[in-house]
């Protein structure tokens, strides 16, 4: 380490994965120097690293502080917890901490739009993307969806759409001007936060410094707390106020609409189910914040068919339905897609869920499944206390394996009903990400002749 010291380099860049080759692209490509951290003795991307950068010292294993504290800035990747106390000793030393954001907002040189919300972000983010490139507008869109945004810096661009995640905003201070949203808040990442509060907390960020607030008026934690001087339009799925997104019911069936004008019939809309039909508007409050033309938004939601892994209708087998909601991560998300499909009269669905459960309180789906569902399958890590907690609300059925839940389900299914992988859960545990817990699923299905 002292080496290291001694070659005076400034900028630390902590964490190689996407972020943190992002920000080592961009610092290379603006002259400046830096090394690579990692708390993994043996990160997964290190080889590309050392290929790409044979020059810049790779440091490897638990961080230190005395590291830290030899540099004057510390670029500090999302999924890097800010407790650990190496990266609470430079901060208290003075030692900048900052994230991709804060850089890429610095030199982002078109308007941008920055989207959070514990649902619903990359639906959105990919929905006003697609707005504007139909508005015919050169746009950067990614974050926390998939490239990272200083992957993006382009000065031929006309506007960013960026997904934000509460880790990424944790270090945010300003928005420089910035369109921002919160979609919705629910409980997710309490295995990282103390609390609701914190993570509330986390997501406000994405307001400071706005020119442009939009919020959920259906969901007072997306309220900002401090709107002076501040341009606010809000969204809901109940009858809007004049100047703000909604639904208005009429003789013809339901309506998005802007104040008392109906603009579009939900029935026309490529994307399903109620939360769809607020993440519909709060696309269109956004893009008209970005100025964007009415008509290309509205054709782009007859087109937007949605994300993979965002119940993604999947195949129809002997009358039943295969749904596959592997993005569904955490209970607000699962309790979204349970609606959706849900027929209390019948109870017709068949949950697959379980995976990690990130210190998320289970009992909140009892109510849920005991209107809808006539069993659950469960599988993964935290299956037999997630079990344990739901007890008594619907039939259980423990697992090990999404093979054996999909046969499982398959055997308790009656034609009509519908069989949902909304796991509730992150899926590190078996799988590399929810795309492939995803693909599992659809393999198990379709492995079975329908
Ligand atoms: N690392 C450490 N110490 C730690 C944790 C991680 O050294 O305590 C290292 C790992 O060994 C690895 C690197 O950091 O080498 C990984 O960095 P990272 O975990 O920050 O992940 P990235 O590859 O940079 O990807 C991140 C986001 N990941 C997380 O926030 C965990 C990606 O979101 C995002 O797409 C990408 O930046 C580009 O912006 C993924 C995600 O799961 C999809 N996000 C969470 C979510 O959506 O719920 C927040
Ligand atoms: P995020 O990027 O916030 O994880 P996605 O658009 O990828 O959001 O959707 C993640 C999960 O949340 C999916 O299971 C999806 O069905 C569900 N979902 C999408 N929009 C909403 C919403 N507005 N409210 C609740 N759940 C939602």
């Amino acid at each position: 380490m002292k080496d290291l010291i001694a070659t005076n380099r400034n900028t630390a860049i902590l964490g190689l994965g996407a972020t943190g080759l992002s920000v080592a692209r961009f610092l290379s490509s603006i002259g400046k120097s830096f090394v690579f951290a990692d708390s993994r003795t043996a990160p997964p991307r290190l080889d590309e690293v050392r290929k790409s950068y044979p020059q810049v010292p790779v440091v490897l294993g638990a961080f230190e502080a005395d590291l830290l504290l030899s540099f004057d800035s510390v670029i500090v990747s999302p999924g890097i917890a800010l407790d650990e106390p190496a990266l609470v000793a430079a901060q208290q030393q003075k030692v900048k901490l900052l994230g991709d954001v804060e850089l890429f907002l610095d030199h982002a040189k078109a308007p941008v739009i920055l989207i959070t919300g514990s649902n619903g972000k990359s639906t959105v983010t990919k929905l006003v993307g697609e707005m504007a490139q139909a508005s015919g507008l050169k746009v950067g869109v990614g974050g926390n969806l998939g490239t990272p945004m200083l992957d993006l810096l382009d000065d031929q661009n006309q506007l960013y759409v960026i997904e934000l995640s509460s880790f990424q905003l944790e270090l945010v201070t300003d928005t420089r001007g910035a369109i921002s949203t919160i979609l919705n808040i629910s409980a997710d990442h309490m295995d990282r936060y103390s609390g609701l509060q914190q993570y509330h907390a986390a997501k406000h960020r994405i307001f400071r410094g706005a020119s442009q607030v939009i919020f959920n008026r259906q969901d007072a934690l997306t309220n900002p707390l401090l709107s002076v001087g501040v341009k606010l339009c809000n969204f809901g799925l109940n009858r809007p106020d004049l100047a703000s997104f909604g639904v208005l019911e009429e003789a013809g069936g339901s309506w998005l609409a802007y104040g008392l004008k109906p603009l579009i019939a939900s029935s026309e809309l490529a994307i399903k189910g109620r939360h769809n039909i607020a993440n519909a508007l709060a696309a269109m409050a956004l893009g008209q914040a970005a100025g964007l033309p009415m008509d290309a938004m509205l054709e782009t939601l007859q087109a937007f068919k949605g994300l993979s892994h965002r119940c993604e209708y999947v195949a129809t087998q002997h009358g039943v339905t295969y749904i596959d909601d592997s993005k569904g991560t955490n209970i607000g998300a699962t309790v979204a897609a349970l609606n959706g499909f849900g027929d209390s009269a019948q109870a017709n669905l068949i949950l697959i869920a379980g995976g990690q459960g990130k210190g998320q309180n289970f009992s909140e789906l009892k109510a849920p499944l005991s209107k809808f569902v006539k069993l659950v399958a469960l599988f993964g890590e935290d299956a037999q206390s997630i079990a344990e907690t739901l007890a008594g609300s619907t039939q259980i059925e423990t697992l090990d394996s999404m093979e054996q839940a999909v046969d499982c389900a398959r055997a308790a299914a009656e034609s009509g009903d519908i069989v949902l992988l909304s796991p509730a859960c992150a899926s590190f545990d078996m799988f590399s990400g929810f795309e492939e817990r995803g693909r599992c699923f659809q393999q198990a299905v379709t492995a079975v002749a329908a």
